[in-house]
């Protein structure tokens, strides 16, 4: 029997008042980095050869796994202590740094993350974190409050469909709100809350750090879509961001597979309703 004290969700953020802020948005800042520990992640940067050169990455496209594993530990030695300080019974999962080079075509579209892990009973967790300035003319981060908690579908490689898709434009431009993160903060997130940034119009390459985290030993998981529109699950190694590649098909134990998926899609009056329902 189920007692009701078990059926009570377990708190994401240590502190209540980042909790409440962070239930009813999908994402608070907070201070998280000391100079020394922006100085490392540079300079790790600086050393670690990601192959790639132009527009925007996170590590994970990289096709060089010693790169991917070099920066997944790196990240995890500076960022998970202070990150583990902020959320309660997570563990560490991929660590990245997040490229963006000047160019007029690095925007990073209203998006989810891919799930994970299973998000049925606890998010997965993300930190971003600037290493560089993040300013208008670099691209703010841009959130939709509280979408982590309305917007459905599933979210893996190589594309799935969105709810928001058809309306992308008029939500990013405006619903969506413009977060500022200084260097020495960061944003922590539910992967599920719609996000993005605008291209870097600047004349120098942006720097952030990201790291994922996942709640204490749940598996980790993955979605493919085919091209017939199938999409199936799988269970994956803990590091498969750091081996896999957009396109392939994942090397795991399959556990669903749904035919013909689809979502249904929302009007942007829709999006609007239940952003502003979310807000009351
Ligand atoms: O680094 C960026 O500009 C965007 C990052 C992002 O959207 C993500 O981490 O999912």
């Amino acid at each position: 029997m189920i007692r009701s004290d078990e059926l009570v969700q377990q708190a994401t953020l240590r502190d209540p008042e980042l909790e409440a802020a962070f239930q009813r948005d999908g994402y608070v800042v907070v201070d998280f980095a000391t100079p020394e520990m922006i100085a490392e992640l540079l300079d790790a940067y600086a050393q670690f050869e990601s192959g790639i050169e132009s527009g925007y990455y996170p590590s994970l496209m990289s096709p060089d796994e010693d790169y991917k594993a070099k920066t997944h530990f790196k990240v995890v030695d500076v960022v998970w202590p202070v990150f583990d300080r902020y959320i309660d019974g997570y563990e560490p999962m991929l660590g990245v740094f997040m490229v963006k080079h000047p160019g007029p075509d690095t925007e990073v579209p209203p998006h989810q993350d891919w799930i994970v892990a299973d998000e049925s009973l606890r998010p997965t967790m993300n930190v971003w974190m600037p290493l560089t300035p993040v300013t208008a003319e670099t691209g703010q981060m841009k959130v939709l409050p509280g979408s982590h908690k309305w917007l459905d579908g599933l979210r893996g490689s190589p594309s799935f469909p969105t709810q928001w898709e058809a309306e992308y434009q008029r939500v990013r431009d405006e619903l969506m709100v413009t977060v500022p993160i200084e260097v020495g903060q960061a944003m922590i997130y539910d992967i599920r809350v719609l996000h993005g940034t605008p291209p870097n119009l600047s004349d120098s390459t942006r720097v952030v750090t990201s790291l994922y985290a996942v709640p204490e030993g749940v598996p980790s998981v993955h979605y493919h879509r085919d091209e017939h529109g199938t999409v199936r699950g799988y269970e994956v190694p803990r590091n498969f961001c750091g081996t896999f590649m957009i396109g392939d098909v994942p090397d795991g134990t399959q556990f669903t597979e749904i035919p013909n998926y689809t979502v249904d899609p929302l009007s942007f009056d829709e999006i609007a309703q239940r952003y502003a329902a979310s807000r009351s």
